[in-house]
């Protein structure tokens, strides 16, 4: 995919990354959760799907390397593939956080994504960036060749100006 860096104009507009991970990718959930993110108003600038190096997964997890589950979610994460995404929108991080819900299923509110399919805090089906300079570490990480520009027409019927 080709595009300009990720990041945007607009003070609050924003892109994070967000990935089915492989347990939800396994349970058939890669529909639903894409469309949740649609039906919110959200842009879909990136999409691919990737069975990670561990290379990849242990940059991307680097910050838990000292963690006890590291290795563990390591292996899970590289055991499958991985369904890769980028989200534009206004505010874009929290709206996506707030659609995923908190880490454990169990703790998730229905109405989140973990929340109505997640008994777990391992198998939790979807990563999302958790803030600005996670979110350009990781679509650079995840998108090397950038995201997509594009004009998303609905736009115009998401926010009022
Ligand atoms: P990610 O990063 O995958 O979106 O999840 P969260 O932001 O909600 O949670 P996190 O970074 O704290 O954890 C990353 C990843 O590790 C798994 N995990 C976490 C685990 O297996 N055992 C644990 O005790 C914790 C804290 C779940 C998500």
């Amino acid at each position: 995919m080709k595009g300009r860096p990720h990041g945007g104009s607009v003070s609050s507009m924003q892109t994070t990354y967000v990935m089915v991970k492989p347990d939800g990718v396994q349970r058939g959930l890669v529909g639903e959760i894409i469309g949740r993110f649609e039906a919110k108003g959200l842009q879909l600038v990136g999409l691919k799907g990737v069975v990670p190096s561990e290379e990849i997964a242990r940059a991307h997890y680097a910050v838990h390397s000292e963690r006890p589950f590291f290795e563990g979610l390591i292996k899970f994460v590289t055991s499958g593939p991985v369904v890769c995404m980028a989200w534009r929108g206004v505010e874009a991080i929290k709206v996506a956080r707030g659609l995923i819900g908190p880490t454990n299923g169990r703790d998730a509110a229905p109405g989140t994504i973990r929340g109505d399919f997640g008994m777990d805090m391992g198998f939790n089906m979807i990563h999302g960036s958790d803030a600005e300079e996670t979110a350009e570490f990781e679509l650079n990480l995840w998108f090397p060749d950038g995201t997509m520009d594009w004009s998303c027409d609905s736009q115009k019927w998401v926010y009022e100006s």
